[in-house]
């Protein structure tokens, strides 16, 4: 008996037994090469593993490669096994997936043996590698995803399109938002629109998580985003490459996360983020709402879109 409670205060000292409601995920994503000569990841297979069940959420996704890469979402607590697969024609250089905000082990970590100075975490033509990645408490966030082996040097072409965004919800499914003048919080249930808008060099890559119809949607470069007046949707906004930007949208505000500081405006630099929920149209209507880089160069280069409100 006492050798029985010596082995179960080992087993919880040690975490071993993973609290039942954490989700595990087994994703397969693949690195190809676009005919514009552009890469992008694409989304092979996703299974969820959860208390017991196994649902299959492949058909959410855009079939094919886009840019950004496929969106993961992740609950705090939930563990991912992500496989990538090299499928780049007619190069066998390594190619990666380096996360960001989430926990990793070092073999986790998306790197060539010439960056790490000790072992490959990468992907060669026939030889998939496997990576873990724990959304522990703490976590939470839109994060990037990257490649970071491909090319010469072999630091990575996140910039040639081998990008993509992870979201770590936090556990009670809820966040700050400023809805009708008041900072409250908000069901992610909700929210049934999500934007993700990327800003590279001049300009956005953007996607849809439509949650009325679980489906990711490609948006490609400068997109319309649309919803109906007074849908609550999310904003997911993220730099990448070597300009700094300022993001603006026309006729709405919103909180820093974590703050009660209300914009308009938010500094958006390489891989850094924001994410935000506005009520779509709240005080001001339906309109074809513009949002753009306010840097004036940038905007001027045609960094815009437009967020369509409608009745
Ligand atoms: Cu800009």
């Amino acid at each position: 008996m006492r050798r029985y409670r010596f082995f179960a205060a080992l087993i919880l000292s040690l975490g071993i037994g993973a609290p039942l409601e954490a989700a595990v995920h087994h994703i397969t994503l693949r690195a190809v090469k676009l005919p514009s000569g552009q890469l992008a990841y694409e989304m092979v297979r996703h299974q969820v593993e959860d208390q017991g069940q196994v649902q299959d959420r492949t058909s959410h996704y855009a079939q094919g490669p886009t840019i950004p890469g496929p969106t993961l979402v992740l609950t705090e607590g939930d563990t991912a096994k992500v496989t990538l697969e090299h499928g780049i024609e007619g190069s066998d250089l390594p190619v990666s997936i380096h996360v960001h905000g989430v926990h990793y082990k070092f073999t986790s970590d998306g790197t060539t043996r010439t960056l790490s100075e000790t072992i490959d975490s990468v992907a060669y033509p026939g030889k998939p590698y496997t990576y873990e990645w724990n959304a522990a408490p703490g976590t939470v966030g839109t994060w990037m995803y990257h490649d970071h082996a491909f090319g010469d040097p072999l630091v990575g072409a996140e910039d040639q399109g081998l990008f993509g965004t992870l979201i770590v919800n936090p556990k009670d499914g809820k966040v700050e938002a400023m809805i009708d003048g008041k900072i409250q919080k908000v069901d992610l249930k909700d929210i049934k629109r999500e934007f993700i808008l990327w800003m590279h060099e001049t300009t956005f890559w953007g996607q849809e998580l439509n949650h009325l119809v679980n489906r990711q949607i490609p948006l490609w470069t400068n997109p319309i985003v649309g919803a109906r007046l007074g849908e609550l949707v999310r904003f997911h906004v993220i730099g990448l490459g070597t300009a700094f930007h300022t993001f603006h949208l026309h006729g709405h505000r919103w909180i820093e996360p974590g703050t009660t500081h209300v914009v308009d405006t938010v500094n958006v630099g390489p891989i850094s983020r924001t994410a935000f929920v506005v009520k779509a149209g709240e005080g001001v209507g339906p309109g074809d709402w513009h949002y753009h880089c306010h840097v004036v160069q940038h905007m001027q280069s045609g960094m815009m879109g437009k967020f369509r409100v409608v009745q």
